[in-house]
């Protein structure tokens, strides 16, 4: 790559990929003249080991695309159209400085709501808290949870085992038996795979548990397709088979659990026979499940988001987390239940939030539930929207309910952005963001225990700026006395850092800076639960208060999906969907990159023969998928890769370029059991030939 007498202006910048993605990747970015030329996977990191992603290899095109939005823009047209005009960065302060004084004035901060998505999960410009945060906390404005992707899972783990933290995935490497349940890593996080493919190289067996033969499943030694949103009544029939042959760890279950007896009359009322019958999973297939899991130590489970977006999301992981502790593999490295590593994170949020800015307490508004949140929701109603690092537009469930929100004329808009989503259509105002190589970041992991440092490679293109630096700039508009809203990206990070626990011991900025990334310092080998667990109880709680206190069952069990397992829904509309992480996308990401538009084809929906044969629908045909909540057209696959009942298609395509509409048309944006999640994968549907 040496041109001419150019190599001595040619510098490598570390960073690290700043995608809601579990693998965290760490990056190098060359650095031409001022020009990022190069962008590659750290070959230093243990979980990068120097490969991206079939989507972040185009990250360096899709940030010079022509499409990207250099320039603050205000709206021109009616909400929804797209007609901007450009202004100026001190227009574009001016008006929302003056629509916020008028707003709270009227309202009260509570009818701000700072409605920031996972574009980017650093701490500094993302969804994780970001500068900005305190800014909004100074005005009182309402608290947004960033609930549309793990939260009932966590909360579920949280019941259970006192964090949503559970095994290190590196460690899969060390187990005997592996489970991948309800989570398809080759396409949404596949650094993981090594640590599987090293499983395996010593003897390991791999049992993939998906509704879908995905591409992650045809990998596996077997492949168990249960109905969507059953899985706890499947652990529940494994674990019957498990306590049927006696192998339950007694020691660990007496000294390290809390509710056995009464988990273990609930194992009981599901044998293999009811598990069958709940999930549609051969008994065969379950007893031969169990038997293994029974004669096998270590069994590890891994487990991520896809298996906990139906309505009993939480109660699935807390039954889930439950197995290892019957086996005892809870006790053993490379044994357990791996959901996400951000448990184990030990950064100071709370010295970056600055909650305690607020003038007092404060609403909290939900993001899977923005129609709500925009149509329902008094005392005040929210009058101003800041989308950050979100396009809800795309992402959020019941997209008809969202856009009657983001239509609503009282409701002043501001989008800070990179690219023009369907969300942008509906701005006041649109402000020009940078990307991962052109600001400062700070990230940590979900599928890893590394921390990383983005530094900046690049000056912004045309006048886009760091969403922190956005909100600092508003806040002198805005006459805010308050330092804190003032303190640098550095700054920042280092209060984050400045933690003082033990596993953050000589993790610095400038170490990070020099480094890129630093491994949290755990105990090695990182065996979190061998003596117990972070719940009130010291121990795993089959029982938990907590639970019955969020309004869920004290014990563990399976709380079935309320639309995958309704007689009366499943009448009218036959087929459970899913729409799951696409391979060319990240969420709506790369949505618009052509290359990668072209590779994944139009939306499409796949299902199995018969379903396809008993509607008179063949291969290749143009299809409408809809139901009461509304409809998204997608070209119909057949094949028995997906189970009978089911329906599969992708998330992420931009609605404008898909007809009008995605798979969240027809998603409902009803909360799951516990933690507030959204439900993407427990939604009924017909589909028709398109008219
Ligand atoms: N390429 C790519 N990678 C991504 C993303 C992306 O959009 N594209 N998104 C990122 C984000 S934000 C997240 S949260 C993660 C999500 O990644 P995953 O956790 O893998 O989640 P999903 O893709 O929703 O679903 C994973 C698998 O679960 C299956 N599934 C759905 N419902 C059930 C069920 O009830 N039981 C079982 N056993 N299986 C079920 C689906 O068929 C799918 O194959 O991936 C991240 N990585
Ligand atoms: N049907 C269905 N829908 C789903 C899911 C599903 O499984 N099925 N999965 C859900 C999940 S897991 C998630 S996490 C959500 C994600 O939903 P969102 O949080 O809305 O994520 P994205 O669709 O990726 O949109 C992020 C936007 O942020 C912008 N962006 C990126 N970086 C920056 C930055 O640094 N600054 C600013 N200001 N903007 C930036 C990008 O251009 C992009 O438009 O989607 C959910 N939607
Ligand atoms: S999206 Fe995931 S796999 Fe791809 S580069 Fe980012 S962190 Fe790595
Ligand atoms: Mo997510």
């Amino acid at each position: 790559m040496v041109d001419g007498g150019a190599a001595s202006s040619e510098l490598k910048v570390l960073g690290a990929c700043p995608l809601d993605c579990p693998d965290g990747c760490s990056w190098v970015v060359t650095v031409r003249d001022g020009k990022a030329v190069r962008l590659r996977g750290n070959p230093d990191h243990p979980y990068t080991r120097g490969a991206l992603c079939t989507k972040v290899n185009r990250w360096l095109e899709r940030a010079e695309q022509p499409d990207r939005i250099l320039y603050p823009m205000r709206r021109v047209g009616a909400k929804g159209e797209g007609r901007f005009e450009r202004i100026t960065w001190d227009e574009a302060l001016d008006e929302i400085a003056e629509r916020l004084r008028g707003v709270i004035g009227e309202h009260g901060g509570e009818a701000v709501w700072p409605y920031w998505g996972t574009g980017t999960l650093g701490y500094l410009q993302g969804c994780e808290g970001f500068g900005g945060r305190r800014f909004f906390n100074v005005l009182g404005a309402s608290a947004h949870a960033v609930d549309i992707c793990s939260a009932a899972g966590a909360a579920g783990m949280e019941a259970a085992i006192g964090s949503a933290g559970g095994m290190d995935p590196q460690d899969l490497a060390h187990a005997k038996l592996v489970l991948l349940w309800g989570t398809n890593p080759l396409t949404s996080g596949h650094h993981v795979w090594k640590f599987v493919q090293d499983a395996r190289k010593a003897g390991a067996r791999l049992v993939a548990i998906d509704p879908v033969r995905t591409r992650t499943a045809q990998q596996a030694d077997e492949h168990l397709a249960p109905l969507p949103g059953t899985d706890a009544a499947l652990a529940l029939g494994l674990l019957n088979v498990i306590v049927g042959l006696g192998a339950q760890d007694e020691d660990f279950l007496r000294d390290h659990t809390q509710g056995w007896e009464e988990f273990r009359e609930r194992i009981a009322e599901f044998p293999p026979e009811r598990a069958a019958e709940i999930t549609g999973v051969p008994v065969a297939d379950i007893v031969a499940l169990g038997e293994r899991i029974a004669r096998t130590r270590p069994t590890a489970i891994r487990a991520t988001q896809g298996i906990q977006r139906h309505s009993g999301g939480g109660a699935t992981l807390r039954v889930l987390a439950g197995i290892p502790a019957v086996t005892g593999d809870w006790r053993l490295h490379g044994g357990g239940l791996a959901f996400s590593t951000s448990g184990h994170i030990k950064l100071n949020k709370a010295a970056l939030y600055r909650d305690d800015l607020r003038p007092g307490p404060v609403r909290t508004l939900s993001m899977s539930r923005l129609g709500e949140g925009l149509l329902d929701v008094q005392d005040p109603p929210v009058k101003a929207l800041f989308v950050i690092a979100a396009n809800p537009a795309g992402s959020t469930p019941h997209q008809n309910k969202v856009r009657r929100g983001l239509a609503r004329e009282d409701l002043f808009t501001v989008v800070l952005e990179q690219f023009p989503t369907d969300t942008v259509d509906y701005a006041d105002i649109v402000l020009p963001a940078t990307a991962q190589h052109e600001h400062a970041d700070l990230h940590e992991a979900y599928g890893h225990l590394h921390l990383a440092w983005n530094e900046p490679a690049v000056a912004p293109p045309g006048e886009c700026l760091p969403t922190s630096e956005t909100f600092r700039r508003l806040a002198r508009r805005m006459g805010i006395e308050e330092p804190a809203v003032y303190d640098s990206d550095e700054r920042l990070a280092e209060q984050l850092l400045a933690s003082g626990h033990p596993w953050m011991a000589g993790i610095t900025l400038d170490r990070l800076r020099k480094e890129g990334f630093v491994r949290m310092a755990v105990p090695d080998p990182f065996v979190p639960y061998a003596d117990g667990f972070p719940t009130p109880s010291g121990r795993l709680e089959f029982r938990s208060a907590r639970a019955a206190g969020a309004g869920a069952d004290p014990l563990a069990g399976y709380v079935p999906p309320v639309e995958v397992a309704d007689p009366e829904r499943a009448r009218r509309y036959p087929l459970a969907l899913i729409s799951a992480a696409s391979h060319e996308f990240l969420n709506t990401q790369f949505a618009n990159n052509p290359e990668l538009r072209r590779r994944a084809g139009e939306p499409a929906v796949r299902v199995h023969p018969d379903d396809a044969a008993a509607r008179g629908l063949a291969d290749g045909q143009r299809v409408r998928v809809g139901n009461d909540r509304g409809s998204f057209e997608a070209v119909l696959r057949v094949s028995d890769e997906v189970r009978p009942g089911v329906a599969a298609t992708a998330k992420g395509h931009w609605p404008r370029f898909a007809g009008g509409a995605n798979a969240n048309a027809v998603v409902d944006e009803r909360a799951t059991d516990l933690g507030g999640g959204p439900v993407f994968h427990d939604t009924r549907v017909e589909i028709t030939a398109a008219g």
